[in-house]
């Protein structure tokens, strides 16, 4: 995984460990991709709640995509979505990184109802690193992102030589999806406002 600019491309060669050799896992940042999506309220005010609650603590936001608009993809008849990514770096464990993903979608009322339903927010991580990780709750690189354009094409607009660990670069996996679904809307924007958002 590689950074667009000025950023710490520390994943791609290792697994969530230390390249330094030693146990300082506090000030290694490895790089996580995380993706954001709502189809439920105010879709944008709650990517950008979402955004500020990332930010405000463990994760060091890097760069956030455009604002797509995008077709639902499975589950039942709904609304469209707002999509983005982010790309953000962290000496948090994975782990934790979801606990934060999770306190991002709590603060946004995310009511969980049914799989892949409606929602105010959904925070995804997409990689972490290089980690790979099947654990159910946990699954790294998500189990997903690879057939997904609303998660690679935002992706790729942010870092045209992105990877995917196990399933390759990003630029050649876009070529294998569906695009018609996915809609950029230069009218809508994320701010990356760090550990001065606000806090409601
Ligand atoms: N989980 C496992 N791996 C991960 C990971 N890498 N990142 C677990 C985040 N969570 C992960 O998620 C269910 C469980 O997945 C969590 O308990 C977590 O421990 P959830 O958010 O509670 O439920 P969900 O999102 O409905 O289920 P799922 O299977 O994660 O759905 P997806 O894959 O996130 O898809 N269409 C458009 N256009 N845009 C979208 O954003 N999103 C979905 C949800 C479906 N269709 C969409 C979109
Ligand atoms: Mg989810």
């Amino acid at each position: 995984m590689t950074w667009p600019r000025g950023g710490n491309d520390s994943g791609g060669n290792h697994s969530g460990g230390n390249d330094r050799g030693g146990n300082d896992s506090a000030s290694y940042q490895q790089a996580v991709v995380l993706s954001v999506g709502s189809n439920l309220g105010d879709r944008l005010a709650n990517l950008q709640l979402g955004l500020d609650v990332l930010g405000r603590g463990g994760l060091e936001l890097r760069a956030v995509s455009s604002v797509y608009e995008t077709d639902p993809v499975g589950g039942p008849d709904q609304a469209d979505y707002l999509n983005a990514v982010l790309l953000a770096g962290s000496s948090l464990a994975p782990r934790d990184i979801l606990a934060r993903c999770a306190a991002a979608e709590a603060a946004a009322g995310r009511v969980r109802t049914q799989r892949w339903g409606p929602r105010t927010l959904d925070v995804d991580i997409i990689a972490c690193g290089s980690v790979i990780s099947a654990d159910q709750a946990l699954t790294l690189p998500h189990p997903r992102a690879h057939e997904r354009a609303f998660v690679l094409v935002p992706w790729l607009e942010l870092d045209p030589q992105a990877v995917l660990p196990g399933r390759g670069p990003v630029a050649e996996l876009v070529a294998d999806v569906p695009m018609a679904g996915v809609r950029r809307r230069p009218d809508l924007r994320l701010a990356m406002r760090g550990a001065d958002a606000p806090c409601s």
